[in-house]
């Protein structure tokens, strides 16, 4: 009896690193994407996204604030091993707008992976699907709370990838809606996805 609860103590003690081995804490966090202000309304998006990876199940846990209120946001995991997968810096800009587009963003950051929806499918299909995406709330406040199913290549690849934050209304008239895909899609936040310590396992 003794040994036996000896065993289980032991056991105890190894499991935080097994679950490293198998997955584990992931964190990112979610910092603006540089645009001009003037030509961006003063967007001035944050947040911080805690991810938990147990074989191919990925929990997320997210809040970003600064959102567009009361207007849906798509948010993804973006990236491959071919593009950068760095978040954009002012560079990315190539027409000089003073704005990162979604085109103008994806050689920094790669194609969508998964699509941070709040129900039904959570692949690359579902990017545009903004009826799906959470809504900012009154203050610009997303909370993001989700169990997702990942492939298998993408798991083991997670520390290398992002999570992006799209849209905002821009100072261009109605600037209180999303009133078009570029809208809709620009990307306002990006965060580097980084392996967690051991103290933000769970
Ligand atoms: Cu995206």
């Amino acid at each position: 009896m003794r040994k036996r609860l000896a065993l289980l103590t032991a056991a105890a003690v190894l499991l935080p690193t097994a679950a490293v081995a198998a997955g584990g804490g992931f964190h990112a966090d979610l910092d603006p994407v540089p645009h001009d202000h003037v030509a961006d309304g003063g967007s001035d998006v944050q947040g911080h996204a805690d991810l938990a990876l147990r074989g191919t199940r990925l929990t997320i846990d997210l809040r970003a604030t600064g959102l567009t209120p009361n207007e849906p946001h798509a948010m993804h995991i973006h990236g491959e091993l071919a593009a950068l997968n760095e978040c954009p810096d002012p560079s990315a800009d190539a027409d000089g707008d003073g704005l990162i587009s979604l085109q103008e963003a994806a050689p920094d950051y790669g194609p969508i992976d998964v699509s941070l929806t709040t129900s039904g499918d959570t692949s690359a299909a579902s990017g545009l699907a903004l009826e799906r995406f959470p809504v900012a709330d009154a203050h610009g406040v997303v909370e993001y709370h989700r169990t997702v199913t990942i492939p298998k290549d993408l798991s083991k690849k997670l520390g290398e990838l992002h999570v992006v934050l799209h849209g905002t209304a821009l100072p261009d008239g109605d600037d209180t809606s999303l009133t078009s895909l570029f809208e809709a899609t620009l990307p306002v936040a990006c965060g580097t996805i980084d392996r967690s310590g051991g103290a933000h396992l769970r």
